[in-house]
């Protein structure tokens, strides 16, 4: 897939965390016109909704895929709908219907259509208790024990099938905690690491649900982005690996993020009271190995936790100084 050819994109989940982000940069690569919105939950933002087409996609839903695909003639997928870990311990069926059954409905329109290329992530909760915490290597020990981690292994496991058996070039990272400023997550484990910025601007204060050493990968969204587009713009015949890339930015504990915001609110109260989801984090890894990840395609993060911190700080006060919040 050369560079400079225009793709007709279908983002499934695309008004969630990642999807409200990657869209406007496919956009900007392809235009408008070619990235379509798939919506099912959460409507689309003006953003979305006025730039270029927005669809009602359910992916537990073949049909609804298949609708949008062929009057859009779509080539290229890129499949974000996903319940996530605390969400998915909540209702667990829900989470097996949409990320098993929605991964492979996503698998099959792609198929029958021999599309050029589709994006299905996977996630650091892929790994689970039995798992080295530190420098998590790519090639280890997969027992997840949420639903989320479970749909997640066995979906990397299913795209890589596809691409073995039918030739489909599908791609995949494991995502660590993505932390943004535009559209909140919803559901996660890591979720705590965008709250605290909001409830630190506005309150001065926040009770963290997960204790205060538990050290967690963690990305920016701009790094998040691209990683995206450059894995799908990767030359396939340098990729080993295709759907269970090893991603890696940061890693921080909350004690580590609330005295990093310290530095810029020096009033920020921040204390602790550990829930369900604690379980979850404590079953995945800290630091991660992605060295797979640089070697084939060149990945590099450019934040760190200090610019992380800044730029969400900066652009969350816009946001509240502008009435966006
Ligand atoms: C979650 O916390 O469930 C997600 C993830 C790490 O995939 N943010």
């Amino acid at each position: 897939m050369p560079k400079n050819v225009m793709r007709r994109i279908l983002v499934t989940g695309a008004t969630g965390q990642i999807g409200s982000e990657l869209v406007p940069e496919l956009r900007r690569i392809n235009g408008d016109e070619n990235v379509i919105v798939g919506v099912h939950r959460r409507p689309p933002s003006d953003e979305l909704k006025d730039a270029g087409p927005c669809e009602k996609v359910d992916v537990t839903d073949r049909e609804s895929i298949e609708k949008v695909v062929d009057e859009y003639e779509i080539d290229t997928l890129y499949h974000m709908a996903a319940i996530l870990s605390a969400g998915g311990e909540k209702n667990p069926w829900l989470a097996w219907d949409v990320n098993m059954n929605g991964t492979y409905n996503i698998l099959e329109v792609a198929r029958e259509r021999s599309m050029a290329r589709v994006f299905i992530p996977s996630s650091i909760a892929a790994f689970g208790p039995e798992t080295p915490r530190d420098n998590t290597p790519q090639e280890t020990i997969l027992k997840p024990r949420t639903m989320y981690g479970l749909t997640k292994v066995a979906g990397e496991l299913l795209c890589n099938y596809y691409f073995e058996k039918f030739g489909l070039d599908v791609r995949g990272v494991r995502y660590p905690g993505i932390i943004s400023y535009k559209t909140p997550p919803g559901g996660g484990t890591t979720d705590y690491a965008v709250e605290i910025f909001y409830e630190a601007l506005k309150h001065k204060k926040y009770t963290c649900f997960l204790s205060e050493d538990s050290t967690l990968p963690m990305m920016y969204m701009p790094d998040c982005i691209k990683a995206t587009v450059d894995l799908m713009d990767a030359d396939l015949s340098k990729l080993k690996h295709h759907t269970d890339f090893n991603l890696a930015a940061i890693s921080f504990s909350p004690k580590e993020l609330a005295e990093e915001i310290k530095k810029h609110i020096p009033e920020l109260a921040v204390s602790y009271e550990p829930d369900s989801r604690q379980a979850i984090a404590d079953s995945w890894p800290k630091t991660i190995d992605d060295s797979a990840a640089r070697e084939e395609w060149g990945w590099r993060p450019s934040y760190d936790l200090a610019a992380m911190t800044e730029d969400m700080l900066k652009n969350l006060r816009i946001r509240y100084e502008t009435g966006q919040l």
